[in-house]
């Protein structure tokens, strides 16, 4: 299997993000994820590990906003000529309902409309980084549409959180979303997030269009991350209606329960036709992950990738979340090794 990876990331590493309550807490999207993926496929012979290419700026603008890409790009430059008390990184105190159309002038006030949560927080390196990560997602939809049977963009930062035109959950650009929509212009497309959250970027993007099927698996967010977005009457809008579907799951989901409910998404998935599938791969849904609390296995991750490989569809996987290091590696080649 191609794998696409490209060392940009590295710079990307926020020194904290602000968990609930105002607590400063250690990034925990780091560099270190990579390093155990990495060392895990390295100790299989069937991992081909690339460097991405570069698809230029146009296939992601043609999913998010050129202002905001312009905001992400000079963020950083702007936020240290502000002179800030604590310049490691850039994170706002006051966040837009827009309700209201206006987008303000200041650096903080665009910061705030742009970004969702206190856990996207930006860097020197984090344009970089989302750009070099976005081409790891491309790349691996190109060798798909090419006839491979799958490949794995190992992605990061992940992406499924950024919407159209804002960042969150430590996602800026929607790599699985850029991946879709530029396989859409090829065939039928669906989506498979997995991540234990909602995709709440990839619901949004693809909500009004009835060409890329969206569904996601997530905890629920009446008690978990994003709360706004991946409840089960959401099913779309516009000529969109029937073509997104949220399954959101109570807390302590076992492995059994869990491949139930994705039972019913592939059987939806099936009756779309798809020619490709995307699927937004976060392995924080193990047991064991800081941020979750579905209880499924390394044995349980393994089932779910054998269901999804049933589908038989040529497949980009797209690495999300996933924040138990010790047990990433293992857990990435029980999933890819059944998708291989
Ligand atoms: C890609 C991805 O998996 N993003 C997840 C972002 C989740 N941010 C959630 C922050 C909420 C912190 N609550 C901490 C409770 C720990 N028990
Ligand atoms: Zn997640």
């Amino acid at each position: 299997m191609k794998v696409f990876y490209s060392e940009t990331h590295r710079k990307h590493e926020p020194p904290f993000e602000v968990f609930d309550g105002g607590l400063r807490v250690p990034y925990l999207e780091n560099p270190d994820r990579m390093d155990r993926i990495l060392k895990a496929l390295r100790s299989v012979h069937w991992a081909d590990i690339h460097d991405p290419e570069d698809f230029g700026l146009a296939p992601i603008l043609a999913v998010h906003d050129k202002d905001y890409l312009d905001f992400l790009a000079s963020a950083w430059t702007e936020w240290l000529a502000t002179a800030p008390k604590d310049p490691s990184t850039l994170l706002p105190a006051t966040f837009a309902l827009r309700r209201q159309p206006h987008k303000p002038k200041s650096l903080l006030g665009r910061a705030g409309y742009y970004i969702m949560d206190l856990s996207a927080c930006i860097v020197e390196g984090t344009y970089s980084a989302a750009l070099a990560s976005v081409n790891c997602a491309l790349s691996a939809a190109q060798v798909v549409a090419d006839g491979e049977r799958s490949a794995f963009g190992l992605c990061r930062p992940p992406g499924h959180h950024a919407g159209r035109d804002y960042a969150g959950g430590y996602c800026f650009i929607n790599n699985a979303a850029v991946a879709a929509n530029w396989l859409s212009s090829k065939g039928r497309v669906a989506v498979l997030d997995v991540d234990y959250h909602c995709g709440n970027g990839t619901q949004d993007i693809f909500y009004a269009r009835d060409d890329v099927l969206t569904i996601s698996i997530h905890a629920d967010p009446d008690y978990e991350y994003p709360s706004y977005f991946g409840y089960a009457d959401e099913t779309g809008a516009g000529k969109g209606i029937g073509y997104h579907q949220n399954f959101p799951l109570p807390a302590g989901t076992d492995d059994a329960a869990y491949l139930e409910t994705l039972d019913q998404a592939l059987q939806r998935i099936r009756e779309f036709n798809p020619d490709y599938l995307v699927l937004s791969a976060g392995m924080d849904i193990y047991a064991d992950d800081p941020l979750g609390t579905i209880k499924v296995t390394t044995e349980g991750i393994r089932n779910i990738a054998q269901k999804i490989a049933s589908l038989n569809l040529p497949t980009a996987i797209i690495m999300e979340g996933g924040y138990n290091n010790d047990a990433l590696g293992r857990n990435i080649l029980a999933f890819l090794g059944e998708l291989k």
